[in-house]
């Protein structure tokens, strides 16, 4: 390929619908970089599989994040928008990298503690190697930037070593990533418990606003958002987390400064405050919402984004695997 533009690459696990959170700190903030960036975002299915999924409901939400990331403002002809398991690169490439990676390394990932303690009774190898599945779908790509939260960050140093280890033996193969570190990614904590991230997988369901949660549900949720016993709204994370939480929601999609904001609402109660917020987040919500729609009823067109895409991401990655099959000594394919 020729490396006019910077390679980025990332994405998401299809399960369940996406938080507020999800949007604010991430697929928001996606939708320029194709400007700067040669951008590829892959829903990352394969690495669903690591929890058991039923299988209409996996296909329907796999669908439904591929309509999100273009109701969201990705252009599809603009990036790269693809499903993980299309491509079978990343599979063969994972197993490859299975065999340059440490079972130590691999028992020191924070994710699979969390999750093995989370789904003791399904502690699969997929979830143990999940890292160097993350690890082919990046160094495929030749990605020179991720944009990932900082929960993820140990897993792109695990990419990097794996790339390291790998280039060590057999001269340059991959490009090395970093981290993209973009405009401050707001981080949205859950409206339930402001010392927690809003997750998908939050028990509580008043805790996390869904992408496509109607204006009634968002409102309710936000005026059960937990607060504080005073009154003014303020910034101050470490004593008023809960309204400091809603201020950095409103900030982020309003761009009002947090100043902005307390004089905005000085002499109001938390009511009005929330109230304004839900509103704002509904507002904005609603156009991705009816686009959305639009999208997953129009199965030809998403159709062809997908099949034009899957290709495309068929061609780049295919580049790389054939250069490491080569190099590891596997003998070549007769056609
Ligand atoms: P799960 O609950 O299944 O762990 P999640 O909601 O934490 O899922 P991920 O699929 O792990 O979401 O994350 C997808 C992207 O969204 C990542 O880039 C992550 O950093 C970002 N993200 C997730 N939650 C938040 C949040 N609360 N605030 C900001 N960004 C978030
Ligand atoms: N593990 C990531 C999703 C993910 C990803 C990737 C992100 C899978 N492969 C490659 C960036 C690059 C998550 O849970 N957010």
């Amino acid at each position: 390929m020729e490396k006019e533009k910077k390679i980025l690459y990332s994405g998401m696990q299809a399960t369940n619908t996406l938080t507020l959170g999800n949007y604010l700190g991430a697929l928001k903030n996606w939708v320029s970089l194709h400007e700067e960036y040669e951008c590829f975002f892959g829903v990352m299915d394969l690495h669903s599989l690591t929890v058991r999924q039923d299988p209409p409901e996996f296909r329907k939400n796999a669908m439904s994040l591929y309509a999100l990331y273009i109701a969201a403002g990705l252009d599809p002809e603009k990036n790269c928008l693809y499903f993980q398991s299309h491509v079978s690169a990343h599979a063969e490439l994972s197993w490859i990298l299975n065999c340059f990676t440490y079972m130590g390394e691999l028992a020191r990932m924070t994710q699979f503690k969390d999750k093995s303690a989370k789904h003791a009774d399904n502690v699969n190898a997929g979830l143990f190697t999940y890292p160097v599945l993350m690890a082919s779908d990046i160094l495929l790509y030749q990605a020179d930037v991720v944009p990932v939260g900082v929960d993820q960050k140990q897993h792109l140093e695990i990419t990097r070593d794996i790339a390291e280890r790998f280039n060590s033996i057999y001269g340059e193969v991959f490009t090395i990533p970093d981290v993209y570190l973009g405009k401050a990614g707001a981080k949205i904590m859950s409206l339930q418990d402001p010392e927690k991230k809003m997750s998908k997988s939050d028990e509580n369901p008043n805790g996390a606003v869904m992408l496509l949660d109607d204006k009634d549900t968002i409102i309710r949720k936000f005026k059960r958002a937990v607060t504080d016993s005073d009154t003014v709204v303020r910034y101050d994370k470490e004593n008023k987390p809960g309204v400091s939480n809603l201020m950095e929601i409103y900030s982020t999609i309003t761009g009002k400064s947090y100043a902005d904001i307390e004089s905005e609402f000085s002499g109001k109660g938390y009511g009005d405050f929330k109230l304004a917020v839900g509103e704002t987040v509904a507002e904005e919500l609603a156009p991705i919402q009816k686009r959305y729609n639009e999208y997953l009823s129009d199965k030809e067109y998403l159709n062809n984004c997908i099949k034009n895409n899957d290709d495309k991401a068929r061609y780049f990655s295919n580049k790389t695997l054939r250069k490491v099959k080569k190099k590891v000594g596997l003998t070549e394919e007769i056609r």
